[in-house]
């Protein structure tokens, strides 16, 4: 089997995070390579991947002399590739076969986002919602629950997008993910990834439940009944999680940039999509006043260059619906 060598630069983490992760991954993960620690590294590499040969070797930092050193020196029958500060896939083995079931306003964008911040080549078979804003039946023949996103990858199919997000960070760009030796950030991450769908999503679902109601297609005079039904739900349950959760949300970006950390990561591409719509859809109360750390988030990772690129993707793909 192939060793997979990425090399990115970077700038944290000790070689204690070396073994853990290269036990827990099938990958020795090191970042970065900080000069002093350099032979330490060295040695310590030669000797696990001396009794593991079948394990890949990431490195996340790159001194000049890096790809000289291991390719000359240790490991003349690998290639070391070179990547930026963007994850390029730098490894020997094929490139895998991907293709995205994508939905018209939906989850799936969180897909294209990550597969462009990885620079991953994916085929999208888009969908466009019915009249009633669901997903086409076509999506059945994909899984039994026909919803957005599916991924078709190295002969999986992977539903839920967290999920996803797990399988392509953990696969093609763990640098999306705080590295475990970091527990504060590491469980965060964690944390949010299981956080987003399962305790934010369902409120945001409930406020068009909600909104569905109070415009229900019912008789007049049925209409005081259903417009007290959808109040009540609002105001008494509703609103104040979906405030408690917004406001839980703006303090973790209020004194750093992303919500795992310094950098990017999975649970941003998750929450992406929540704090979107809720800029969009949520009405007076989300506001730029009441929720400053979250607009400037949302400002931030749309400068992102793959933000744009996947952005650009799906203008392109809708075009052609
Ligand atoms: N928890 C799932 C939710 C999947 C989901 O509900 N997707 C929506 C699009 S955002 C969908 O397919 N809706 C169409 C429908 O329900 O008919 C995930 O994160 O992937």
């Amino acid at each position: 089997m192939p060793r997979l060598i990425q090399t990115f630069t970077s700038t944290t983490y000790k070689l204690g995070s070396c073994a853990r992760n290269f036990h827990g991954n099938r990958s020795l993960i090191y970042r970065p390579i900080l000069c002093s620690h350099f032979s330490l590294f060295e040695s310590k590499t030669k000797q696990l991947l001396s009794k593991n040969p079948a394990f890949g070797l990431t490195i996340y930092s790159s001194p000049p002399n890096l790809k000289d050193s291991f390719q000359n020196r240790h490991f003349s029958d690998i290639s070391i590739k070179m990547a930026g500060q963007q994850s390029a896939m730098a490894t020997t083995e094929a490139k895998p076969k991907i293709k995205l079931i994508w939905l018209t306003d939906s989850r799936a964008q969180r897909i294209v986002w990550l597969m462009e911040e990885l620079g991953l080549e994916y085929e999208i078979e888009a969908y466009k919602r019915t009249s009633e804003k669901k997903a086409p039946e076509d999506l059945k023949k994909y899984h039994p629950l026909g919803k957005a996103p599916i991924l078709i990858i190295d002969g999986h199919t992977l539903v839920e997008s967290a999920l996803i997000i797990e399988y392509l960070v953990d696969k093609y760009g763990p640098q999306y993910k705080p590295a475990e030796s970091d527990s504060k950030n590491f469980y965060q991450y964690r944390h949010l990834m299981h956080y987003t769908e399962g305790s934010l999503m369902p409120f945001m679902l409930l406020a068009l439940v909600t909104l569905m109601i109070r415009n229900a297609p019912v008789p007049f005079f049925i209409r005081p009944i259903t417009g007290r039904i959808a109040d009540q739900l609002s105001k008494g349950f509703v609103m104040p999680n979906l405030v408690a959760n917004y406001d839980f949300l703006e303090s973790l970006v209020k004194d750093q940039p992303y919500f795992a950390g310094n950098e990017l990561s999975g649970a941003d591409i998750m929450l992406a999509y929540p704090i979107e719509n809720a800029q969009e859809r949520l009405g007076g109360w989300y506001n730029k006043e009441k929720y400053p750390s979250l607009y400037a988030w949302l400002e931030r990772v749309k400068e992102r260059p793959a933000y744009k690129r996947a952005n650009d993707k799906v203008t392109e793909v809708e075009a052609n619906l």
